[in-house]
């Protein structure tokens, strides 16, 4: 992405990897043009309310809860997101989580080389199967629905999808059942997989009383926003033994992982990798650059979310 962005633009690029602060972000937006943020640049409101220079910022990432957009609304600052170029990765990254659960492949690995392996034994790291089980997805977007594909035609799962609203587009090809509120959904599934964004609406949408709704042998997968899970809470059912583990690839405050969710063998945590391959990267970078040229061309960025 560097390379094509300095091709096209005056670009200034961080020299690391590392977000920008509130006074970097600060000078960024009141120095240039446009901004390409990611999920570590934090877009708080006080930054649209300063005078600046900045008129689009194009968000390298699908989610944008890290923007304070209403106040980018009110101050005229357009922004996009890098949707599509993402959806299939971080389907197939939920898939390893659901998985890695079941078949308690982090328990095996840990054990392995922490040398601890005393060979192969009929009963030894059992787990269970996920072909066949029930899936509970929340929020069927293009992610949700890549994850619902997978688990159908893959894993021959049943698949129920709950959202806040019924697509419009959900019809029998999608061979999904829709459910009508999340607490009918919760005590149907195996596996509850996470796939809406993280909105003031969605923020501790799984807390102590739907965990306590799921099965005791479920397992809660979460590879959408930390923050839509009650992290503390979701510790206190796995202690309680309210469900039968998690799989997270997000936390409420990354990059720091509650205690309690690193001492379990029952969980398995990612570090944030969802859209983390070589190929969706490069598109989402191509995607932002996309959405810049056309918005400086005056045209309409096809991704504009603000
Ligand atoms: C990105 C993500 O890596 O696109 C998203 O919403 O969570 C991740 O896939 C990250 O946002 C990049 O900024």
């Amino acid at each position: 992405m560097e390379s094509a962005l300095r091709a096209e633009f005056d670009a200034v690029i961080p020299p690391h990897d590392d977000g920008l602060d509130a006074t970097a972000l600060a000078e960024a937006m009141r120095d240039a043009d446009a901004l390409v943020p990611t999920v570590i640049d934090r877009l708080a409101a006080p930054l649209f309310a300063a005078a600046s220079r900045c008129s689009i910022v194009a968000n390298y990432g699908v989610g944008v809860n890290h923007i304070a957009f209403d106040a980018a609304r009110a101050a005229g600052v357009v922004v996009t997101n890098t949707p599509d170029v993402l959806t299939d990765d971080t389907a197939d990254l939920t898939m390893l989580l659901m998985l890695a659960a079941l078949r308690r492949s982090g328990e095996g690995e840990r054990e392995l080389r922490a040398g601890r392996w005393a060979g192969w034994r009929p009963t030894h790291l059992l787990g269970r199967r996920l072909s066949g089980r029930t899936l509970g997805i929340v929020g069927y977007g293009r992610i949700g629905r890549a994850v619902a594909r997978r688990a159908r035609d893959g894993f021959g799962m049943r698949v129920l999808v709950w959202s806040r609203s019924r697509p419009a587009d959900l019809g029998p090809q999608d061979g999904v059942e829709f459910v009508d509120s999340l607490e009918a959904l919760l005590p149907r599934v195996d596996v509850l997989s996470l796939h809406c964004p993280a909105t003031p609406a969605t923020h501790h949408l799984i807390a102590a009383a739907q965990l306590a709704q799921l099965r005791p042998d479920a397992i809660l997968v979460n590879a959408a926003r930390g923050d839509v899970v009650d992290e503390e809470a979701l510790v206190a059912a796995l202690e309680a033994g309210q469900l039968g583990g998690a799989a997270l690839d997000v936390y409420e405050h990354e990059p720091s992982v509650h205690p309690g969710l690193r001492a379990r063998e029952d969980v398995v945590l990612l570090p944030h990798q969802g859209s983390g391959t070589v190929e969706s990267r490069v598109a989402m970078g191509a995607r932002a650059l996309e959405n810049l040229r056309d918005y400086f061309a005056g045209r309409p960025p096809r991704d504009r979310v603000v």
